[in-house]
């Protein structure tokens, strides 16, 4: 089990977070996940056998939202 947070762009209004929370309940895999508005962050808990982040940052951004990971380190993710 794995918890991320993202930094979700193009949220503009209630309607877009729990729309994004809706379509992120619908994947397979996803455990919780919880969506601030205010914040531009959404909290994601999912079973890393089943799916990975990979596949919910791609349901985000079909929905027409940037979604991105936030490394606690501060450092961007490099590989
Ligand atoms: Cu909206």
């Amino acid at each position: 089990m794995t918890t991320v947070e993202l930094s979700v762009t193009g949220m503009h209004c209630a309607s877009c977070a729990s729309l994004i929370e809706e379509v992120l309940a619908e994947q397979p895999g996803l455990l919780e996940a919880r969506v601030d508005l205010e914040a531009e962050r959404a909290a994601l808990t999912f079973d890393d056998d089943v799916t990975d982040l990979g596949a919910l940052q791609a349901a985000i951004a079909e929905l027409g939202y940037g979604a991105s990971p936030i490394d606690s380190s501060g450092e961007s993710p490099s590989r």
